[in-house]
Formats: structure tokens, C-alpha cells, sequence
């Protein structure tokens, strides 16, 4: 079906090969799809109009492979991604799958494994870096601890922070130009993870050598298992100048990471976030870290995927009438006006403002007696999005 919300390459939609490709694996059960090759997701990628794929090294080479084996699938996925025009912009390292990494692994406690990673993650960035990726995503994994007796947090976010400084001093050493991207996620695979918030990672990113090359990576599900507002969390690191990238998908609050469809739970929520990626002036990649219900066979990953891109250009759609729609954009035109009589009270600090403030003789019974007039303005938005404005 062709319409006016069909994706197209320049809507900037990308998928990592992790989720189109997800057999279906969870804690309690097995693989019920069969795996997709990586040239094989490109060639579906490509068909139903997204702009690029993203990977971590392990989704593309196997972690055992010689260097026979790692050149041949590269030139492949090389090959198929010229076939059908589709662009790497992101990558990332997998350091959680390996039972090497089970204690972490930038912060693991054990130095030979923190060695290691670094490796792992040089050698990570360096196929990245072949393939054009611009961003570089770093997704903790198992950072965390079950039992708070087996590691000191100073400890673990100095050890990241080394972590961090070394690789950006690395990167630049080696010309790439290349910018940091960090995933916050509160829990899961650990059961309590180092810098769970968006917000905890913008503040650390201050803390970094080459804190301009880096930012953050945020996911809708991860800052929802926090209990979190996702839209407040992205607008945050946008006024920061570090939202670099951003992971959507879906998730019904605090439980387990559901990484469902884009849109499938919380639509209004998915209506605000839209709205504001569309209004801000984001132009980066916008990544669909998600994947199909595990109910799924080849057809239904399909139909997530365009599920996904279409809910977002139906939101974005949705967020013009609402800039159009002359009974909200008038509300909202009335809930701000400006008070004439308290503006000049307002604004940078003066010493003669402040005595002006200090003075004032505020109707406090005027102010506290005001309706907003929210339930209506929620309710058009509503409306709005139940299509009949
Ligand atoms: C994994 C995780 C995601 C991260 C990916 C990048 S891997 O699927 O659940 O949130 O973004 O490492
Ligand atoms: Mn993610
Ligand atoms: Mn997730």
C-alpha cells in the first residue's frame, strides 16, 4: 500500500540488524523465526524504504571467526548495502553476550576483562568506522551489579570514565571522526545498572576528557522501566546539545524491556515525543530499537517494521494539524499570555529588578483562582489523534 505515510529513505529511519533480525529468543523460550543473514535484512530494509542499518560487530562477524572468514562476510554485507543503497550510520560493540563479560565490562572488576573490552571495542569501531558509521553507541550491558557488597560504584564509573577518555583519545589518534553516543538503561541483564538515566549520563558526559565528542543515546523503554518521562529526558539532552541519536520503540512502564513496536503502547506518548523530535530541528538518524512479538513469522517482522515507520509519520502528521489547528494553537496562545504588569519583572537579573520583584504586591487569590484550561486542551490533542479534527 502506497500512501502519504509510506516511508522513504529520506525520512531517516534506520533498524539494527539486532531487531529486524530478532528469532524471537527470550529468557523462557527458544528461537521461533528463522535467523536472517545480514545481507538478507538489507535486502528488506532496503524494500520497505528505510535509510540504513545499524549493527553490533557480533551481528555481523562471529565472534570466533578468523580473519579469512571476518573479510569475507564484510565484503558481502559491503556488497549488499551498495546493491540496494542503504547507509551504516550507527555501530556499536556486543560486551554481554560473551560469559567473559559477565561482570561487565568496562567496569568489571576483573582488569584483564576491562583490557579486553577496550580491545573488543577498538576492533569494533574500526569495522564501524569501514562501514561509514558516523555514531558510535555505547550500551553498558551488564555494567551493574545483583549484590552492592561486589563492586564500589566510584570504582565502576572511574573505571568507565577511563574507559571513555581512552577510547576518544584513541579515536582521534586514528583520524575518525567519529561522536560517542551513551544508552542509559536502569536495570536488565543486572539488577542494578551504573548511570541508569539519560539524565545521569549527560551529567557524567561533562566529567569526560573529550566530553564534545560525546553524547547520548536515548530509549524510550529504557527511561520507562525507570519510571520516567521519555520526551522529558530527550528534551533535556537536546537543550544540552547532546541528543547524537535516539533508540525508539515502545513500553507499558516499569517491567521488563519490552522493545515493542514504535507507537504500540503509549500513542500519545509517541504523539509528544514526535512532536517535539519534529519541532526541535533533530536531523539525525531515528533508530527502531525494537523488535516483533515474539508470535511473529517473516511476514509479521515485516509488518512491524513498516508499523513502526508509519506510526511515525502519521504522528508527525498529526503534529502539523495540531500547529494548524486553530482552537489548541489558541488555548495555548491564552494559557501563556504575557502579563504586561509582570513582564518587566522577569528576566535577566538586575539589581534594580531584584528591588522591583522584592517590592511587588502580587494577587496571589487571582492567581491560585485561574483555570488552565488543560482538560480541554488534552482533550482536543485527543481528539486530534483519534482522527476527528
Ligand atoms: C540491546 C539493547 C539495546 C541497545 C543495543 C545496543 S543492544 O538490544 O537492549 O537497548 O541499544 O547495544
Ligand atoms: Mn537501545
Ligand atoms: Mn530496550
Amino acid at each position: 500500500m502506497q500512501d502519504a505515510y509510506t516511508p522513504r529513505p529520506e525520512h531517516r529511519f534506520t533498524f539494527g540488524l539486532w531487531t529486524v533480525g530478532n528469532p524471537g529468543r527470550d529468557p523462557f523460550g527458544d528461537p521461533v523465526r528463522a535467523t536472517l543473514t545480514a545481507p538478507a535484512i538489507v535486502e528488506l530494509l532496503a524494500g520497505i524504504g528505510a535509510h540504513g542499518v545499524n549493527l553490533h560487530d557480533e551481528d555481523l562477524l562471529p565472534r570466533d571467526a578468523d580473519a579469512a572468514t571476518r573479510e569475507r562476510i564484510t565484503v558481502d554485507f559491503e556488497k549488499a548495502l551498495a546493491d540496494h543503497g542503504l547507509r551504516v550510520p550507527m555501530a556499536t560493540t556486543n560486551l554481554f553476550s560473551d560469559p567473559v563479560f559477565k561482570d561487565g565490562a568496562f567496569t568489571s572488576n576483573d582488569p584483564g576483562v576491562r583490557a579486553h573490552a577496550l580491545q573488543r571495542t577498538m576492533r569494533a569501531i574500526e569495522l564501524g568506522v569501514r562501514l561509514g558509521a558516523e555514531t558510535y553507541v555505547f550500551w553498558g550491558g551488564r555494567e551493574g551489579v545483583e549484590s552492592h557488597v561486589s563492586k564500589d560504584p566510584l570504582d565502576a564509573i572511574r573505571w568507565f570514565r577511563d574507559a571513555l577518555n581512552f577510547l576518544t583519545h584513541w579515536c582521534k589518534d586514528q583520524g575518525y571522526d567519529l561522536k560517542f553516543a551513551l544508552e542509559a538503561k536502569p536495570n536488565e541483564p543486572r539488577g542494578d545498572l551504573f548511570l541508569p538515566t539519560t539524565g545521569a549520563m549527560l551529567g557524567f558526559i561533562e566529567t569526560l576528557d573529550h566530553k564534545e565528542m560525546v553524547g547520548v543515546n536515548p530509549e524510550v523503554a529504557h527511561e520507562r522501566m525507570a519510571g520516567l518521562d521519555f520526551t522529558h529526558a530527550v528534551a533535556q539532552a537536546w537543550d544540552a546539545g547532546k541528543l547524537f541519536h535516539i533508540d525508539l520503540n515502545d513500553q507499558a512502564g516499569p517491567r521488563y524491556d519490552q522493545d515493542l513496536r514504535f507507537g504500540s503502547s503509549d500513542i500519545k506518548g509517541a504523539f509528544h515525543l514526535v512532536r517535539f523530535l519534529e519541532e526541535c530541528g533533530y536531523d539525525g538518524p531515528l533508530h527502531f530499537d525494537a523488535h516483533a512479538y515474539r508470535t511473529e513469522d517473516a511476514a509479521g517482522v515485516r509488518d512491524f517494521a513498516i508499523g513502526c515507520m508509519r506510526t511515525y509519520r502519521i504522528l508527525a502528521d498529526k503534529a502539523a494539524r495540531m500547529r494548524a489547528d486553530a482552537e489548541i494553537q489558541g488555548i495555548l496562545a491564552e494559557i501563556r499570555r504575557d502579563d504586561p504588569a509582570v513582564m518587566p519583572l522577569l528576566g535577566a537579573y538586575t539589581a534594580e529588578r531584584a528591588a522591583a520583584l522584592r517590592a511587588h504586591a502580587f494577587d496571589t487569590e487571582a492567581l491560585a483562582a485561574r483555570g488552565m484550561r488543560y482538560e480541554r486542551l488534552d482533550q482536543l490533542v485527543t481528539e486530534l489523534l483519534l482522527g476527528i479534527r
